[in-house]
């Protein structure tokens, strides 16, 4: 017995991973359904050991089904999450549409699986942006030791988070720097990834600030305290997969730099792995296909009473992305739906 469950948006990087973690962790699945939209369909997916053949994400009827995960992008979530609410099917959105929508939770599982019941209000439930997401599981826990105050926060993230198209021009542009006449020039990003890095990821805002940076404030305050403040620099790297964090925390108590290390590596959904030594840290290229957040480089900050810097890594496309969205499925299922 388990749910009927769908994936739109089932041929992109964030859905193809949506379905491969959900046969990963043996999630309850009676029936499911991968959607796509036109110009997809019919591309075949994987799930465990079966072959899934794209179905129509603008005419499939969302009756009777139990939970449906996007990965579709703003503007089609707008189209097709209200319909799949309204036809009783409750709604895991990967895009930032709904996120900071007060009758929307917002939810890390680690941190705040208690919001769930919140999708009651529109049988929705956000999942927040992969920079934010890998940033609040390695704070919450030390938030609940020593109360976060501040945080100051650098990103280094990988292409894979602008999409595919992102992954083929770091790919291309990389292969042309060594090819006369096969330069590829920026399309996707606004200057050349490749040997380079980018500090602008999304729009800009009036501030100066660009909306990634936005988002990482906001959702953070949703998520885990209002209170918390943050600020954000985020930089596009030419790394395939997986972000990279630079953190620096300002806490209202004295927390010593070993007990923080012992926090965390009880923390849920963390692994530790700091040694004070060549090679004693994690980078992006050892994150992928995993789910930890890695947490490195832990050491006081001491310009300041109660600081503390550290480094953090973690798959973009799954603790980030997808991962994160079948957590939420998981909570949802154990404490809000019945198994069909
Ligand atoms: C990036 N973090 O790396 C973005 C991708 O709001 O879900 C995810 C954007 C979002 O470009």
């Amino acid at each position: 017995m388990g749910y009927r469950v769908v994936v739109a948006g089932a041929t992109g990087n964030v859905g193809r991973e949506m379905l491969n973690i959900l046969a990963e962790r043996e999630f309850p699945v009676d029936e499911i359904a991968a959607l796509a939209s036109r110009k997809s369909l019919g591309t075949e997916v994987s799930f465990g050991d079966k072959t899934l053949t794209t179905k129509d994400l603008d005419t499939f009827d969302f009756t009777g089904w139990d939970i449906a995960l996007f990965a579709v992008g703003s503007d089609a979530t707008k189209v097709y999450a209200p319909k799949a609410a309204a036809a009783g099917c409750v709604v895991i959105d990967n895009s930032s549409l709904y996120r900071y929508d007060p009758q929307v939770p917002l939810i890390v599982p680690e941190v705040n699986a208690d919001a769930i019941e919140g999708y009651k209000a529109k049988n929705i439930i956000a999942n927040p942006n992969c920079s934010t997401a890998q940033m609040v599981v390695a704070l919450k826990p030390l938030h609940d030791r020593a109360r976060i105050k501040r945080v100051v926060v650098s990103t280094y993230q990988s292409v894979s988070g602008a999409g595919k198209a992102g992954i083929d021009e770091l790919w291309d542009q990389t292969k042309g720097v060594y090819v006369p006449g096969q330069e590829v020039a920026p399309k996707k990003f606004t200057k050349q990834i490749a040997f380079n890095v980018i500090p602008h990821i999304d729009t800009f805002m009036e501030d100066g600030s660009t909306k990634e940076e936005w988002k990482m404030v906001a959702e953070t305050k949703k998520i885990l305290d209002p209170k918390v403040k943050v600020t954000a620099t985020c930089v596009r790297v030419p790394v395939f997969v997986g972000h990279s964090e630079a953190i620096n925390i300002e806490f209202e108590d004295f927390l010593d730099e070993e007990e923080a290390r012992e926090i965390l590596r009880e923390a849920p959904g963390v692994l530790v792995v700091d040694k004070r030594e060549a090679g004693g840290y994690i980078t992006p290229v050892e994150c992928v296909g995993e789910y930890a957040t890695y947490i490195s480089r832990i050491r006081q900050d001491s310009t300041i009473d109660n600081g503390l810097n550290l480094w953090c890594v973690s798959d973009n496309l799954r603790k980030g992305a997808a991962l994160n969205a079948v957590q939420i499925a998981e909570v949802l299922g154990n404490r809000c739906l019945k198994k069909g």
